[in-house]
């Protein structure tokens, strides 16, 4: 008898999530620019480009969409975030869209903001479109950005091979709203090579250690980090009680240890 109620409710749950995941396409299906934030509309050369993101710019992983005039079937668009600080200027790691918008007809770039604006420097994005269609090129400044401080971006420094210093930066995404349970996340890995140029890192294994040191315990059921592209490791880590953890993200290259980033949540 038992045996057949926990049955029934492992099948009620079943069905349950599948309903839930259902509901989550649809609504990815819905997200348009009337859902999103417009950060602003520039011209050029008879071409306007608008800029979309779904939250607040941040630092961290964010995705930064570009609508262009309507007609536009396919383009080349290349962007450049920068930061203006007294003295001198940097970018970021960031990624350029494909040359065909997606369904919504945005074309899609990511950017790793690796400083807040405010007192120290401002960002701004240079994008330059080649409109394929009519053969044409365009660049537009989208100026003082507003990137907000989370504090989840993280230097790595190691020595390489030579013994020359190398920088890591390293972001953790997705533990904004953490929660007993499962939460995911994405980490981002990018080498500073220099102030302007910050090329993907994909060859790393990565352990997650989540502890809770005022209680000296762990928890079960934490997935690695593993690779998927522009520099993204997803995984996924396990909160058993509220309060709180520490994380420690171990880095490791060619069977060589490069260190341990630690991180802190509090919910
Ligand atoms: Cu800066």
């Amino acid at each position: 008898m038992k045996l057949q109620i926990l049955l029934l409710v492992l099948l009620g749950s079943l069905f349950l999530t599948q309903g839930c995941e259902k509901n989550d396409d649809e609504v990815n299906e819905i997200i348009t620019t009337e859902n999103m934030i417009l950060v602003g509309t520039e011209q050029d050369n008879g071409l306007s480009v608008e800029m979309y993101v779904e939250e607040e710019l941040k630092v961290g992983l964010n995705k930064i969409y570009f609508k262009l005039d309507d007609n536009v079937t396919e383009a080349q668009i290349t962007h450049k975030p920068m930061m203006y600080m007294t003295g001198m200027k940097h970018s970021c790691p960031y990624s350029n869209p494909g040359s065909t918008p997606n369904e919504d007809g945005l074309f899609e770039s990511e950017v790793v903001f690796i400083m807040a604006s405010g007192e120290m420097g401002s960002w701004d994005d240079t994008v330059s479109v080649q409109n394929m269609d009519a053969n044409s090129t365009h660049t537009v400044v989208f100026d003082d950005l507003s990137v907000s401080e989370t504090n989840m971006k993280k230097n790595l420094v190691s020595l390489d091979a030579d013994s020359n210093q190398v920088i890591y930066i390293v972001t953790l995404n997705g533990l904004e709203n953490p929660e007993v349970g499962t939460n995911e996340f994405t980490i981002t890995v990018h080498k500073k090579a220099s102030m302007m140029s910050f090329p993907e890192v994909a060859d790393i294994s990565l352990t997650v250690e989540p502890r809770m040191p005022d209680m000296g315990h762990g928890s079960d059921g934490n997935i690695n980090p593993v690779y998927t592209e522009n520099g993204k490791y997803e995984g996924s880590v396990v909160f058993s009680m509220t309060g709180y953890w520490t994380i420690d993200f171990d880095f490791v290259m060619g069977g060589e240890d490069m260190g341990t980033i630690q991180y802190e949540v509090n919910f």
